[in-house]
């Protein structure tokens, strides 16, 4: 197996793109897909300020490590979500690959901060655990990024995570959802813009690029995983990708060229009127926002 762009011996294969790659045009080819994808969505400039949300997972250390390869300054923001040795774990990496990288970080501590965890808060308000942290993480980076005074935020989902995602929305037919799918979302009045430059990579190849690179993730798979129905989207398009290499990129690509245009342009926003949360200020359609009522309910009321 030879490289594709230079003919040394190759140390991957991208079946998608039918093509291996040697280590360093492995490593271009990343940095020239993160390319085109911010290019190709007016994702950031230079001169804006990037927010990265960073995990410890591959996707987002790799994504905070391309940024700077390709000549962005980009601060991070760690949310720990207080999943016991995951988080703690989860942390360490993040700091480390900060130091290490000379990298500006914030954390912040659910526990610490905001008094609650993502078991506690599942629990008492009956979410799944990743619907109440995914609530709190959307909350809390976006908030962080408007407080911050940041232009945009960037996270890590992949091609691998976005094709499930789309799958989940067709499976369910959800508009709105489909509507707002895209890699790079605008800002609105209370909402910064966040982006999602690794959409063009896949999981494998951003396990890849971090062994490669040396970049010491986070392995662990998050142990409140288990049941979410994106685990189970993913096989089934792995399934799919084994049989015929190239339909995730065709479903995911296919939707945002010839789908999204169509369901964006006939967004009604069906006279919902959005106004600040008393306690927080984030926009919301209800009277108060949807994680402030949630953290209401999962700190526990103390006795008086
Ligand atoms: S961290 Fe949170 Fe993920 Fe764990 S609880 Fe679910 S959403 S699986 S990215
Ligand atoms: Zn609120």
């Amino acid at each position: 197996m030879k490289c594709r762009r230079c003919k040394a011996p190759a140390v991957i294969d991208v079946r998608r793109h039918n093509a291996a790659f040697c280590s360093d045009c492995f490593l271009h080819h990343c940095r020239e897909q993160v390319r085109r994808a911010i290019h190709e969505f007016s994702m950031f400039g230079p001169e804006d300020r990037i927010l990265v949300a960073v995990s410890g997972g591959k996707d987002s250390l790799a994504l905070w490590h391309l940024l700077g390869a390709l000549g962005y300054s980009a601060d991070g923001l760690y949310i720990g979500l207080g999943i016991g040795g995951y988080s703690e774990e989860s942390e360490v990496r993040t700091r480390a690959f900060a130091t290490e990288h000379g990298l500006a970080l914030q954390v912040i501590s659910l526990p610490e901060d905001h008094g609650y965890d993502v078991e506690t808060a599942a629990q008492r308000t009956r979410r799944s655990p990743c619907g109440a942290c995914g609530l709190s993480k959307r909350h809390l980076f976006n908030r962080a990024a408007l407080d911050g005074g940041y232009d945009v935020v960037a996270t890590g989902h992949n091609l691998d995570d976005e094709a499930a995602v789309l799958l989940g929305n067709v499976l369910h037919w959800d508009l709105d959802y489909l509507a707002r799918q895209h890699p790079a979302l605008p800002a609105a009045p209370g909402f910064a813009r966040k982006v999602k430059p690794l959409y063009r990579l896949g999981e494998r190849e951003m396990a890849a690029y971090c062994v490669l690179e040396r970049i010491d993730y986070q392995i662990e798979e998050c142990p409140m995983a288990a049941g979410n129905r994106h685990i189970g989207y993913k096989e089934t398009l792995n399934d799919l990708e084994a049989r015929s290499p190239g339909s995730k990129a065709a479903f995911l690509f296919g939707f945002l060229e010839k789908a999204h245009p169509r369901l964006a342009s006939g967004e009604t926003d069906d006279g919902v009127v959005l106004h600040p949360c008393p306690s927080c200020g984030a926009p919301t359609p209800g009277e108060v926002c949807a994680f402030c009522r949630l953290r209401a309910r999962a700190i526990p009321v103390t006795a008086s």
